[in-house]
């Protein structure tokens, strides 16, 4: 082995949480994670995966520690399809090991495998000495899990389904950059248990539900709308689609067979308290696959958050709209 092949092969980069105000739920491949449509989202500041890849010729395997926790064999799949894209792309028979750190609950409706993966993507392109664009890396954090994708680019970003059968069209980028409008996030934590069916797991159940057909037609007009309402700051047409496309969304998970609840308690008191603030104040809301509440308001909200929301005790975290991954 000559001197270079010895060298390490080490970078770090960071990805933040994002979440969708156009919900991507569907697939037209799923080893590719390639979406049945666009889907519109913003990447959240104050949720961040840290990883370090290393690679090496010493391990025979990839590994992945998340927070100390290291993933077991048989869990590897997603982040194995990253990999090993790297290592075709390099010739390499190299092995990865990913060191990751989590500022948030995994598995929790918060996109924790979006940012992971977008990390894990841009930290093992970046250690390995690869030249890509964004477009590609994207593409390539795509293959771990559907959303990483609109984890790499920055601030408001557009996942464009793409039509080719190899996905490289399958890549998100920005619409707008985090200080187009400045926007308060709020998280709200209802719940740190880990979702009972994986969104990959529900989304194939969803599309025998008897409303998939309706919600199909909804969702392939979503992206447009929340885009439109984002490129002109306008708040009352961001609410009126991030809300239809949130309630269409679990409408569906809850009649799939078997159904799927996502919703806790709380999460239907937030809910509720929210829908009824929005008639008064420029403040909207969303979940995802999970119990969690994540809100968007303008300044002027604020204290109506402080005094509704926050007031109720659960752990939140106040963030803005977030940049995209980055080699540190
Ligand atoms: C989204 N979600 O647009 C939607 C809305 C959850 C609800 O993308 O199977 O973990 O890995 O591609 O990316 C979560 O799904 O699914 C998700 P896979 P992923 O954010």
């Amino acid at each position: 082995m000559n001197e270079s092949e010895r060298k390490t092969y080490r970078a770090t980069a960071r990805a933040h949480a994002n979440v969708a105000v156009a919900k991507y739920w569907g697939k037209r491949d799923t080893n590719l994670n390639l979406p049945l449509f666009d889907s519109v989202a913003f990447n959240i500041e104050g949720l961040v995966t840290e990883t370090t890849a290393t690679w090496n010729d010493d391990d025979i395997h990839d590994a992945l520690i998340i927070n100390a926790w290291q993933v077991p064999p048989h869990a590897m799949g997603r982040i194995q399809r990253i990999l090993d894209d790297i290592r075709t792309r390099k010739g390499w028979t190299k092995r990865c090991v990913l060191q990751s750190h989590n500022n948030f609950p995994l598995a929790t409706g918060l996109a924790s495998s979006a940012s992971g993966c977008a990390a894990a993507a841009m930290a093992a392109a970046a250690a390995a000495e690869l030249q890509l664009d964004q477009n590609t890396l994207s593409s390539i954090a795509r293959l771990g899990s559907g959303s990483a994708a609109r984890s790499i680019p920055a601030g408001w970003t557009r996942w464009h389904a793409g039509s080719l059968s190899d996905g490289s069209d399958a890549f998100a980028t920005s619409i707008a950059p985090p200080n187009h409008w400045p926007l308060h996030v709020f998280v709200i934590q209802v719940s740190d248990a880990p979702k009972n069916v994986s969104s990959t797991e529900c989304m194939l159940r969803c599309q025998k539900s008897p409303y998939w057909e309706a919600f199909l037609q909804q969702a392939k007009k979503a992206a447009d709308i929340a885009q439109n309402a984002i490129l002109q700051r306008d708040f009352p047409a961001l609410t009126a689609a991030i809300h239809q496309n949130t309630m269409c969304l679990h409408a569906l998970t809850m009649t799939c067979t078997p159904p799927v609840c996502y919703f806790a308690p709380k999460t239907i008191e937030i809910l509720q308290r929210i829908l009824r603030l929005c008639q008064a104040v420029p403040v909207c809301c969303t979940l995802d696959a999970g119990a969690n509440v994540v809100i968007l308001c303008e300044d002027t909200a604020c204290p109506f958050i402080k005094n509704d929301i926050i007031a109720l005790g659960l752990p939140f975290i106040q963030s803005r709209i977030g940049s995209g991954a980055s080699v540190t």
